[in-house]
């Protein structure tokens, strides 16, 4: 019993000399590591006659939850302690009030493109996705664009200089930066095979300028194929995104059209969501405003996808997001999208 008291003194000693939790952590190995002077004494007990040990055991084990709760008492201390030195050695001051970061938000054009892409994927639609430089045979020769087609001008499209530029550009390059976004859909039908049922969307880029032109903006494509896929299904679809991104009782109408990549065509108007379809300055007086183009994939598109065209039927449809948002909105002049005025990007906050 003198031993076990001798050893509480000896530790009361040396806790009080402790100044760190490392000199902490000695103190730990010195009395209740495995080889410490408390677990040794407890260790012994076994060369005591049976009699001697309870009293003996009930002694140490007093001492041992003695020193560990000195010990606890001493480590909470020396790390608030260590943690007020690491905080006073920083120059930074960590009361001082935080740095007011705005929040930012969707602009405008995605908040659409969001809505659109949510639209037809309820329909079923998945999204695919492409490059932005893109060649010539993606944007324009597989689509039934042929060489000379006014659509392949050098006013509307951007050539890549091949070879990384540098030199004069080549009066034709085979490089070129997508004036649509119908090369995913080639790509995607190389690939697979019907039934397909996906939209693209993405940039497109046109080298033009002017109140409702600009040489970037978005575009959202999609397409349908499979065998028995008709005119009817176009319809049903597109009059069901008209009212789903503006209202039920928006009227849509198709009028004949033309594109090279679909047989037939049509372009697709809404009434007038500015007027109600009483004729005013955006819509030009006629009550109706074209939101889309669309049609029934042109049996060549399916040639050069390796489809056959006897087979399988499809219909393609797209729009220009940035019309639709300036529909949306009321907003008359597209460059206010890509001055990134705070003022103007304000007013669309959720
Ligand atoms: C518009 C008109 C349209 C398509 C895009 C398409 C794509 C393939 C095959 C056939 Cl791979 N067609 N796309 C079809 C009709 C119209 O866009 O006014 N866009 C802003």
């Amino acid at each position: 019993m003198e031993e076990i008291e001798r050893i509480r003194e000896a530790f009361d000693a040396d806790s009080r000399g402790i100044s760190s939790l490392k000199d902490l952590n000695r103190l730990r190995i010195k009395y209740l590591g495995r080889r410490g002077l408390v677990i040794q004494e407890l260790k012994s007990l076994s060369s005591l006659p049976p009699s001697e040990r309870p009293p003996r055991g009930r002694a140490i084990n007093d001492l041992k939850a003695y020193i560990e709760s000195v010990m606890e008492r001493l480590e909470e201390e020396l790390s608030a302690a260590e943690l007020k030195q690491k905080i006073e050695a920083e120059s930074i001051d960590i009361t001082l009030p935080g740095k007011y970061i705005p929040p930012g938000s969707s602009h405008p054009v995605n908040r659409v493109l969001d809505e659109i892409v949510e639209i037809f994927r309820f329909m079923g639609f998945t999204v695919e996705e492409g490059p932005e430089v893109e060649l010539d045979y993606y944007n324009f020769e597989a689509l039934n664009i042929p060489k000379d087609h006014p659509a392949r001008e050098m006013q509307d499209t951007f050539y890549v200089a091949a070879g990384g530029g540098g030199g004069r550009l080549p009066a034709e390059s085979d490089v070129v930066l997508r004036t649509h976004t119908s090369p995913v859909q080639i790509r995607v039908m190389e690939k697979r095979r019907p039934p397909l049922r996906f939209i693209a969307p993405g940039k497109v880029y046109r080298c033009d300028a002017d109140v409702s032109h600009t040489p970037m903006f978005h575009q959202v494509e999609g397409l349908m194929v499979d065998e028995g896929v008709t005119f009817a299904h176009l319809k049903g679809v597109l009059e069901l995104f008209i009212h789903r991104l503006f209202s039920t009782d928006t009227p849509v109408r198709f009028r004949p059209s033309y594109f090279p990549f679909t047989e037939p065509s049509a372009e697709v108007d809404i009434g007038c969501i500015l007027c109600r379809g009483k004729g005013c300055r955006v819509c030009k007086g006629t009550g109706w405003l074209e939101v889309l183009g669309a049609g029934m994939v042109h049996p060549r598109v399916f040639e050069a996808v390796g489809y056959d065209p006897e087979r399988y039927t499809g219909f393609a449809f797209g729009m220009g997001v940035e019309r639709l948002t300036m529909l949306k909105f009321g907003i008359d002049d597209i460059r206010l999208f890509f001055e990134n005025d705070i003022r103007f990007l304000k007013q669309f906050r959720v």
